[in-house]
């Protein structure tokens, strides 16, 4: 198969990974040369994206590894046990879409990374467009700083809060290590897949947080390079079958994180907004895009749930006591995106993470440069 992907991106790296175990051949490419036509079979320009011997494509990383793992049932990364299985995908989703903001955060805040970064993706991804390199990187720079960083709620009262979710990710997962090699088993599991996203590709490779993980959390560098070689050396799968005690402090994180993020992005997104605030762990953050996908991602989750049996879901609510958690259970918060209603994915047209109305965005845009020119002739 061809990955359409970048050698440095969050998704990109977690589908590697997963493709790597599975002993999945593939050869890269990357997409941004050829825009229309990646758009009109695959929807998004986003990487990545797969374009298969049968012609089809398929795009976002979750689905992808879920109709995967119907064709390539060996060594599977879906927990058999309904339940672990259910807390396996959660722990995906919070990495997939929470730890997203740190990631970016650490990539292009920091000068010597946002250097770095903005060569290399200047000299992988931007080759086709006629312009001198420096004006490719800055023109990078720019666009992934403003639109990841500063437009996405990361300023001086929310910047000690965001590098704490990076913090806390590799003790909550260090938690799980220290007693197997893997987070759910003596092999990798879609939570250990889905981590790799941010922990290879940003955290692990980034000039300032590599820094950090090698000093300061060594153990979770070590699992970065046994999650990215399992396909060498685990030869079957061997997943709990029980959710360990030792993942109390991550499923308490990601309550008082990912699932408020996915609750205010739910809350806004039915009340027709596109920006939204939140509070987290005490952090307000304000200027946050409302996301269609997270509403998604929520609806991912909520069938997830229903699909479980009586007793399945009464564990799932034991290990997730936390306020806020009836979220995925309870339907007080209404989640419609919209999106894929069909369940199509990964076959479907794909949508980007921060896509919500464009229509509505560009106004909200005119509105506030307008503002701007007012106050500026006031
Ligand atoms: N939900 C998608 C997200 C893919 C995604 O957002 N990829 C990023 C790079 S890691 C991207 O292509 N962004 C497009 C952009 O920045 O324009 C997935 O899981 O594959």
């Amino acid at each position: 198969m061809k990955v359409w992907g970048v050698s440095v991106s969050y998704f990109t790296g977690k589908l590697e990974t997963y493709l790597r175990y599975k002993g999945l051949p593939y050869e890269m490419e990357h997409p941004f040369a050829d825009q229309p036509r990646i758009r009109k079979l695959a929807g998004a320009v986003q990487v990545p994206i797969i374009e298969r011997e049968d012609g089809r494509w398929m795009s976002d990383s979750t689905p992808i590894i879920q109709h995967l793992e119907t064709e390539h049932p060996d060594r599977p990364v879906m927990p058999a046990d309904p339940v672990v299985r259910f807390i396996a995908l959660l722990i995906e989703d919070y990495a997939d879409e929470w730890l997203w903001r740190p990631a970016m955060h650490f990539r292009w805040s920091y000068e010597h990374d946002r250097e770095l970064l903005s060569r290399i993706l200047a000299d992988e991804i931007t080759t086709h467009l006629r312009l001198p390199r420096f004006v490719r990187r800055f023109i990078i720079r720019t666009r992934q700083r403003r639109g990841y960083v500063v437009n996405d709620g990361v300023t001086d009262i929310t910047w000690d809060h965001v590098e704490a979710g990076f913090y806390n990710a590799m003790r909550n997962m260090l938690t799980m290590l220290k007693n197997r090699p893997f987070l759910l088993g003596d092999s990798p599991s879609i939570a250990d897949i889905g981590l790799m996203g941010p922990m290879l590709r940003h955290f692990g490779q980034d000039p300032t947080p590599a820094a950090i993980m090698r000093n300061d959390w060594p153990g979770v560098a070590e699992w970065v390079a046994r999650t990215w070689h399992a396909g060498q050396t685990i030869s079957q799968s061997a997943l709990l079958s029980s959710v360990p005690d030792d993942a109390e402090p991550m499923l308490r994180e990601i309550a008082e994180t990912h699932l408020v993020q996915l609750a205010e992005t739910a809350l806004a997104f039915d009340r027709g907004e596109n920006r939204m605030e939140m509070t987290v762990q005490g952090c307000r953050y304000t200027n946050v895009p409302v996301s269609r996908y997270r509403v998604y991602c929520l609806e991912r989750l909520r069938e997830e749930f229903d699909a479980l049996d009586a007793n399945a879901q009464a564990k799932v609510k034991t290990l997730l006591p936390y306020p806020g958690c009836d979220l995925i259970w309870t339907r007080t918060i209404p989640a419609q995106s919209g999106y894929d209603v069909q369940r199509q994915a990964p076959f479907n047209q794909s949508i980007n993470v921060f896509e919500n109305n464009p229509v509505a965005e560009k106004l909200e845009w005119v509105r506030r440069t307008s503002r701007n020119e007012e106050d500026r002739a006031a």
